[in-house]
């Protein structure tokens, strides 16, 4: 919990969840938070279940809990009782909460609101996974994207921490081809031990392992105001947030429910100034841009009561052109 050395006046709260550890996080999130973190907000890192400093189970993307069963848990009620906890026991705090959070980080913003705290006010889910088979990072369209679901489960699930699998070589297409088949991953090296690979293994189809696991049938409100985020170039996490948005959007009665892409890869809008990608010039800042016009002052206007919201239904940048686009729906 990080509180501005010179609190004069009660704050709300940031929250971000994630698997990825937190005694990095001020340094990896630096640029990323730097203009709410120059208006006042106390924010609140958490550990996920059963990584790094957090006791429990790790599941990968455990599924939200059947309507009703309350009983369960899943990240939606660990986000609730954390948010309970942080209003009793963080001194001057204004009572309300945002959550916001990038990919795995974006995935935990979205499932703390299936059935949200009343105090969660705004949240921004960004690039968050909705479907890992039908378009998200392990599949594409049903097609297994081996290196990088091979690796990834081998990085989460090798312990408490986050470890990159110990390749003895920098030629990783060399490494595939002499592994031969798949099935000399398990044989080999993981030796059952990775819950995510041997899923992979088990539900080589869109059965009921991967439509438990995606959220947008648990998207049954729109209660809390959210601004979606997506990246025209989003390597991992294109489909996510679009789907996630337009779930929202079913339920948004009170027309708090907003998208923006932007000229992206995987969270670039998060670091740099997004004036470029690769060689492809955008004539403007783009990632300071979405920071300090459109995330700050989203935070602001819901937690702090601050400002005006500017936001169309629908911003979105359109390359070559160069401009941002602004739309009613
Ligand atoms: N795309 C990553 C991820 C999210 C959720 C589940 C698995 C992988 C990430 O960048 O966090």
């Amino acid at each position: 919990i990080y509180t501005p050395k010179d609190q004069k006046e009660p704050l709300p709260f940031v929250m971000h969840r994630t698997p990825y550890g937190n005694d990095s996080a001020i340094g990896r999130l630096n640029v990323y938070i730097r203009s709410l973190a120059d208006q006042g907000y106390i924010f609140a890192f958490q550990d996920i279940r059963g990584k790094f400093k957090s006791e429990g189970t790790f599941v990968m993307q455990r599924p939200a809990r059947a309507l009703g069963d309350e009983k369960a848990i899943d990240e939606g009620t660990d986000t609730y009782d954390t948010i309970d906890w942080l209003l009793k026991n963080v001194p001057q705090n204004n009572g309300r909460v945002g959550m916001l959070g990038i990919s795995y980080d974006g995935w935990t913003t979205i499932m703390g609101a299936l059935e949200p705290h009343p105090a969660l006010k705004a949240i921004s889910p960004q690039a968050s996974p909705s479907d890992m088979w039908l378009g998200d990072d392990f599949h594409h369209n049903g097609a297994f994207r081996l290196s990088y679901g091979f690796e990834y489960a081998a990085m989460m699930e090798s312990g408490k921490d986050v470890q990159q699998f110990g390749f003895d070589r920098h030629d990783l297409y060399g490494w595939y081809l002499e592994l031969g088949p798949l099935g000399n991953i398990n044989e080999k090296y993981l030796k059952d031990k990775i819950p995510t690979w041997n899923d992979y293994v088990a539900h080589p189809d869109y059965d009921e392992f991967w439509k438990r696991q995606t959220m947008i049938p648990s998207i049954r409100s729109a209660k809390v105001p959210a601004l979606n985020v997506a990246g025209w170039w989003d390597q991992e996490d294109f489909y996510g947030p679009v789907q996630i948005y337009n779930a929202l959007e079913k339920f948004d009665s009170s027309k708090h429910n907003y998208l923006i892409v932007g000229p992206w890869n995987h969270g670039g809008w998060s670091r740099g100034t997004g004036e470029s990608l690769g060689p492809i010039q955008f004539g403007g800042a783009t990632s300071t841009y979405f920071r300090d016009q459109v995330q700050a002052p989203f935070f602001a206007y819901w937690l702090k009561d601050k400002g005006t919201l500017d936001l169309p239904e629908a911003l979105t940048f359109e390359a070559g052109a160069n401009q941002w686009r602004r739309w009613d729906s």
